[in-house]
């Protein structure tokens, strides 16, 4: 699939998480509307209130839509935006992680849970203890523990907290400073819980140094993803205020990783938010853009490519605006 192909023509949906469930494929977007708030740069026009699952059979297969499997209404500890979510399964339960801002607006990561990977969710009673920030994206290694990475700027509040602790007023470090990090942290057996406090994920330039904050075009800014390829540990990320998905390589779940280049060049849209999966023996990039919705950035459309490795190992740079 060199061409790439909307997967969801009658909804809004953005913030891609594709997992591949008893050899079906499940997609955990979010799910775009029209709020009515006005553009901000704090995100509040992305008023999201519910989630959908969607699976397919195959990648080129008919999408099914199994409904809403988490309303807001329904999370007990909920104020407002329901923001990207991801996906896992262990012993028999499924997972959603999801962020959404408690009724101080201040955002968390929750957990909801299912027998089944198309939901219905029910959410736990509070947030998962110690999270913060947007955006969870969880990582299943190969023996069967789970990392979450989390994070995001602006809009996703990441530059309140120092240390994993909120600070008096939040700001992004001055731009000759080490940026602000996604977070890496090892989920405890029941899932529910982190079992440890969340590291920086550092991402060093080639000469081996913290990328800078002011290095807006290879700094985290949101929209972690880890997956593995070939031994190595791939984490993907975008750059929020220049567009990117860019990607670093490391050598174990916390690194540190060393920034490799760009994924998928600006789309239409403010936002750029991604996955990558291993589909049939096949890599394919999920993201979205607001081609359809005709450049509205809070109505995103979700899409799929392929995704070409060059024989370093090393990812094959796409055009964002390619039909
Ligand atoms: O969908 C709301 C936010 O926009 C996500 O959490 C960010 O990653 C960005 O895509």
């Amino acid at each position: 699939m060199k061409t790439p192909r909307y997967l969801v023509p009658h909804l809004y949906t953005a913030d891609p998480a594709v997992h591949v469930f008893n050899g079906k494929i499940y997609i955990y977007p979010s799910h775009d509307v029209e709020s009515g708030i006005p553009e901000n740069d704090n995100g509040d026009h992305f008023d999201m209130r519910d989630y959908h699952v969607f699976s397919m059979e195959s990648i080129d297969g008919e999408v099914t839509d199994h409904g809403v499997v988490l309303d807001v209404k329904s999370i007990p500890w909920s104020g407002r935006q329901l923001w990207d979510s991801d996906a896992a399964h262990k012993d028999g339960k499924y997972y959603i992680y999801f962020s959404l801002k408690d009724r101080n607006d201040v955002f968390h990561i929750g957990v909801a849970v299912s027998d089944r990977p198309e939901g219905p969710f029910v959410a736990q009673d509070s947030p998962i203890k110690g999270s913060y920030s947007i955006d969870p994206c969880l990582f299943e290694e190969e023996d069967g523990s789970h990392y979450m990475y989390f994070g995001g700027l602006w809009g996703g509040q990441l530059q309140r907290y120092r240390d994993n602790k909120a600070i008096e007023c939040g700001h992004e470090p001055a731009d000759n400073e080490p940026a602000l990090c996604s977070k890496v942290v090892k989920m405890s057996d029941n899932m529910l819980e982190f079992a440890e406090e969340p590291k920086d994920l550092l991402i060093l330039d080639e000469n081996g140094e913290p990328l800078q904050a002011g290095d807006h075009d290879r700094r985290f800014f949101e929209a972690s993803w880890m997956h593995k390829y070939n031994g190595k540990y791939y984490f993907s990320y975008s750059t929020g205020n220049t567009h990117l998905l860019c990607y670093a390589i490391g050598d174990n779940p916390y690194g540190p990783f060393t920034y490799q280049g760009v994924i998928l060049t600006p789309v239409v849209g403010w936002t750029t938010h991604h996955c990558v999966a291993e589909i049939a023996g096949k890599w394919y990039l999920f993201h979205h853009d607001c081609v359809p919705s005709g450049g509205r950035t809070w109505l995103r459309s979700l899409k799929v490519v392929e995704l070409e490795y060059n024989e370093d190992g090393t990812i094959k740079t796409m055009d964002g605006l390619k039909k």
